[in-house]
């Protein structure tokens, strides 16, 4: 009896607990602006084919009586279906709405309410707002930083102070590895304003950058960070104002002598050491920018640390026509690469780069991992390398065999809506039960490869989860259904792929989505002088931190979201976002090699056919090099595949969740 009424009780209380989410969430009927744009998140429990849920625990792929999402479940079991193959085109007739009222079941929902609900809903004056919203979002964040922080690197935006590095704890490497004592932030926030037309500030900033920045510091950085954040802005600040087409508004500076130019390569030759003395070719994780790889240093790094450097060492070295910074990067990626396992084709997440070993051999999509696969993308995009593409199509090949769980189509058949999940890289065998908000970004990876049902597919998931919280938090447990990691520092990559999911499918959703986003930026993260970094997604304390990033990326992918006109994705312009969302214009130019060819490890041969002794990683010097930088760009639209989504995938795919 005792046992019955414990039961009774459990099933009385999670019912409420469901009643609770129901009305504190909007998890059920839609109020306020939902009423317009109605979304049912249902987290209910997510069931395999054959009956209910049961937790993860015990080990994975055991062979018959498998339960729980589908998910927890190897590839190639009879509930997940065998691995996908990509990119998945969905097949005419298939996909179309008659199959949807089918998948649909009894919600039967006729194609003209989803045109209502979701087309045409989001009215220009609406859009203005929105676009004015994100503007006024970085302007409040930017202006506070150079009041408040400038020339020291990020705002606190909670006490009105500027922040540089730890230098009392070395070890806070949170804090070290980002900040080098370079006005971080306003480095990395220079293309925003371009992007936002603002060409009097972006003139001012880009003459406080050239007059007081300087990288002749004391300071021990992330390689990665300082690449992606500094170099990378200074090399698109650099091109933006070189552009003879202006495309922004007149972003030109008076006698400007390609000092941002020279300024990136100075940064870069003081990241060099890091490829030094390193067995492998992979760099090591950190360099002091005065004194090179600092004695006690570690010889771990993660694998998109160290292999997402090709983007902006590669412009570096096709702008000054020096070879060296693009082959070091490469040497790095082919290295990493060449790590992968031979059965799975999967990479892990740390590795050591004088022995090859691998210590962390987590592979996912997210933290270690992201930019890497980004990079082997880009590079190809921007540089026209076929093997880059080829190691891009191979490991997108490899995340679908071995990540990829769920059901084979987003939209229809058995299972589980699609997720991706982290395995070990040997084996393929599930590693834990989380997703990292850093993951947020694949959907607007797939875009770019034209893979777009299965990044709507993700997207929506990654929305849910958003919606849940009003943020993304650091690490969601898709089986408890609760976050692991609770902090939300800001993070773009939602606002990201939301943006390029736009562009792709020009779906109003999308402008809602990043609506929502906008709202609950301003609600739970506004602070006196800034944006706060989120503590606790759930009780929304807030901590004193605004990271770079925030102006760099959240608030520019915002503001194009809403800026239809912007030359970013205009036509007559092509434009490539780096890791960090500086733009980058795609041009033939970049795609020529100044030198004949280098990537055997042996050497190559100059323009004049003089072969070249390519230099051993411990024998790297810096090269005196040549600035080739003016050549007018030739201007090629590169555009994003675009495609008509159907309505309901959306509102299906969200309400399974
Ligand atoms: C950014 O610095 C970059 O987007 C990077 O690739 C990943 N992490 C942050 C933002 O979350």
């Amino acid at each position: 009896m005792q046992w019955r009424a414990l039961v009774l009780g459990l099933v009385l209380l999670r019912l409420g607990l469901h009643g609770v989410l129901w009305l504190v969430f909007g998890l059920g009927p839609s109020m306020g602006f939902y009423q317009r744009f109605p979304l049912s998140f249902g987290f209910q429990r997510l069931r395999s084919p054959d009956g209910p849920a049961s937790p993860a625990s015990g080990p994975v792929g055991r062979p018959g009586g498998l339960s729980g999402p589908s998910w927890l479940q190897p590839p190639g079991t009879a509930a997940t279906q065998s691995p996908r193959k990509v990119p998945r085109r969905p097949e005419p007739g298939v996909c179309g709405p008659a199959h949807w009222g089918y998948v649909l079941g009894g919600r039967d929902r006729g194609p003209d309410e989803y045109e209502k609900r979701y087309s045409g809903a989001f009215p220009p004056q609406l859009r203005a707002q929105m676009r004015d919203l994100a503007r006024g979002m970085f302007v409040f964040g930017y202006d506070n930083y150079m009041a408040h922080a400038f020339p020291q690197d990020e705002l606190n935006p909670i006490h009105c102070r500027g922040r540089g590095p730890d230098r009392g704890d070395p070890s806070n490497l949170n804090i070290n590895d980002v900040l080098g004592n370079y006005s971080l932030t306003l480095v990395d926030a220079l293309d925003t304003l371009a992007v936002m037309g603002n060409s009097s500030e972006f003139q001012k900033a880009v003459k406080l950058v050239i007059n007081t920045v300087s990288f002749d510091k004391d300071s021990t950085v992330q390689v990665f960070e300082a690449t992606i954040r500094v170099l990378g802005s200074l090399l698109s600040a650099h091109r933006i104002i070189t552009d003879s087409k202006q495309p922004f508004g007149d972003m030109t500076i008076k006698d400007y002598d390609n000092e941002l130019l020279y300024m990136a390569h100075d940064l870069a030759v003081r990241l060099l050491p890091a490829f030094e003395n390193t067995k492998t070719g992979i760099p090591y994780p950190r360099v002091n920018l005065k004194t090179g790889v600092p004695p006690d240093t570690n010889n771990e790094t993660c694998t998109a640390g160290a292999g997402s450097l090709l983007v902006e060492f590669g412009i570096l070295s096709r702008l000054l026509g020096d070879s060296t910074f693009e082959w070091v990067a490469r040497r790095a990626v082919k290295a990493l690469w060449n790590l992968r396992s031979n059965d799975t084709g999967l990479l892990g997440n740390v590795v050591n780069i004088q022995t090859g070993h691998w210590v962390g051999k987590q592979s996912g999509l997210g933290a270690g991992l992201d930019s890497f696969y980004e990079y082997l993308l880009k590079s190809y995009i921007l540089f026209g390398e076929k093997e880059d593409l080829e190691m891009f199509n191979a490991a997108y090949q490899s995340i679908q065999n071995y990540l990829r769980r769920g059901r084979e189509a987003c939209n229809e058949g058995e299972g589980d809506p699609p997720l991706y999940v982290n395995v070990n890289m040997f084996s393929g065998q599930l590693m834990n039960t989380w997703i990292d908000s850093l993951q947020a970004f694949f959907p607007g990876l797939q875009v770019l490869i034209g893979d777009v049902e299965d990044a709507i597919c993700l997207h929506a998931f990654y929305y849910a989860i958003w919606k849940r919280y009003g943020a993304l938090p650091e690490r969601y447990n898709w089986q408890l259904q609760a976050p692991d990691v609770l902090f939300y520092p800001l993070r773009p990559e939602l606002v990201e792929s939301t943006y390029l999911l736009y562009q792709a499918t020009k779906n109003p959703f999308y402008l809602h989505v990043g609506m929502d986003i906008l709202q609950s930026l301003e609600k739970y993260t506004k602070v006196k002088c800034g944006y706060a970094t989120l503590h606790h997604v759930i009780d929304k304390s807030t901590e004193d931190r605004m990271e770079s990033f925030f102006l760099s990326e959240t608030c520019k992918y915002l503001y194009l979201l809403f800026d239809e006109d912007n030359p970013v994705h205009k036509s007559g312009t092509r434009y490539m976002f780096t890791t960090e969302g500086h733009i980058v214009s795609v041009d033939e130019h970049l795609r020529e090699l100044p030198w004949k060819e280098f990537f055997s490890e042996e050497g190559g041969q100059d323009q004049g056919g003089k072969s070249v002794h390519r230099p051993k990683p411990h024998e790297l010097k810096v090269i005196n090099s040549s600035s080739n930088c003016n050549r007018v760009p030739d201007e090629r639209r590169y555009s994003l595949p675009l495609k008509s989504i159907y309505m309901r995938q959306i509102d299906q795919m969200v309400g399974l969740i």
